[in-house]
């Protein structure tokens, strides 16, 4: 039996980390064969929702579930965490200054960055899921100096797993006939969901599916899925949500599939640690076409980019650089 995975969430007694954790410790992030234990970490408030959610899990009788253990500091919280799902943060409510919400986000992510440097295991990786999880994802990694910068990632899978979603549900397609969709730029209304590259089965989307649509309402309702989530359900999005953390870290760990016979090898969208490639400026977290192979994001090289593209990206990757230069200001990276 292989050595347990330990997995980290934080906010683990609010909403998607009630949605991610039976999953995880179903075998959906890892596979049938792979032991997890579980690290649920809340503020003291957060506690009871997360005591709650451990017995549930208990309940659950999971052949792969190691372990479930609750804490309260990040040091503990991390202690030997080879994945770490960030999703506790102090999201944007109504009237909030976009200063105080850096700030009381990088009281969060600032000590999580330093406790994942100093106490999880030498092959942790990272995503963070709460928002704004781009910039939240820049605080914790420069929290972090003895962690590569790439083992940092904010979740744009839930955006690109939407555009797939609706671009299938427009085209009558389906969803595993569709290739090539990219995310770019920040976890915001600024990305730039990207079908100029994307097929369905082998045709260009824009052949199906129009320049038009692709360029204009498809873009827009990719971008403000999120509010329309909340408006429809009176809620926001939480079990889609879960879903693509899941797929985040599956493909990190076990790799994006293969191409199919003469295809090209699919891609997802994921922000990571920029290199500077497309033109978006070194350090930022921003999200980009990547595959996982043996571990490690790489980043789709090589596309084309028309003027719409280049502004599109260049617009999101400004909107990242004024976050970084806020935070940076107030000291927090
Ligand atoms: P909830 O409010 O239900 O849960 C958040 C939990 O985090 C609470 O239980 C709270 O006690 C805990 N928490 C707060 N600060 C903490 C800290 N310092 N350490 C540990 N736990 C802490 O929110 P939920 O619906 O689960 O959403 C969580 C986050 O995901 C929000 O920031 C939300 O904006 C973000 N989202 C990000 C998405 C993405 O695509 N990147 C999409 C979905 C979601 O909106």
């Amino acid at each position: 039996v292989p050595t347990p995975i330990t997995v980290t969430v934080t906010g683990a007694g609010g909403q998607i980390g009630y949605a991610a954790l039976f999953r995880i410790a179903s075998g959906a992030m890892f596979g049938p064969e792979q032991p997890v234990a579980l690290r649920l970490l809340e503020i003291p408030q957060g506690v009871k929702g997360a005591e709650g959610a451990a017995l549930e899990l208990v309940d659950g009788a999971f052949p792969l579930l190691a372990s479930i253990d609750i804490a309260t500091t990040p040091e503990v919280g991390f202690d030997g965490a080879n994945v770490a799902l960030l999703v506790g943060s102090r999201p944007r409510t109504a009237g909030m200054e976009r200063a105080d919400l850096l700030a009381a986000n990088g009281a969060i992510f600032g000590p999580q960055g330093r406790a994942i440097n100093d106490h999880a295991a030498d092959d942790v990786r990272v995503l963070v899921v709460g928002n704004p999880a781009n910039t939240n994802a820049l605080i914790a990694q420069r929290n972090a100096p003895d962690v590569p910068a790439e083992r940092f990632t904010a979740m744009t899978r839930l955006d690109h797993n939407r555009a797939v979603g609706l671009l299938a549900e427009h085209a009558a397609a389906r969803v595993a006939d569709i290739a090539g969709v990219t995310i770019w730029g920040n976890h915001s209304t600024t990305q730039y969901p990207d079908l100029s590259h994307a097929t369905i089965a082998g045709r260009p989307a824009f052949d199906v599916v129009g320049e038009e649509w692709g360029r204009g309402a498809f873009i827009e309702r990719v971008a403000n899925r999120g509010a329309e989530i909340i408006e429809v359900r009176g809620g926001s999005s939480v079990a889609s949500a879960a879903n693509a953390a899941i797929d985040h870290v599956r493909d990190w760990s076990l790799g994006t599939p293969p191409a199919a016979e003469s295809g090209v090898a699919p891609w997802t969208s994921v922000a990571l640690p920029s290199t500077g490639a497309y033109g978006i400026p070194e350090g930022l977290l921003a999200s980009v076409p990547a595959r996982a192979v043996a571990g490690a994001w790489q980043v789709v090289e090589g596309l084309e980019l028309d003027e719409f593209s280049r502004h599109r990206i260049a617009a999101s990757a400004a909107e990242l650089a004024a976050e970084r230069d806020q935070v940076a200001e107030m000291g927090l990276i």
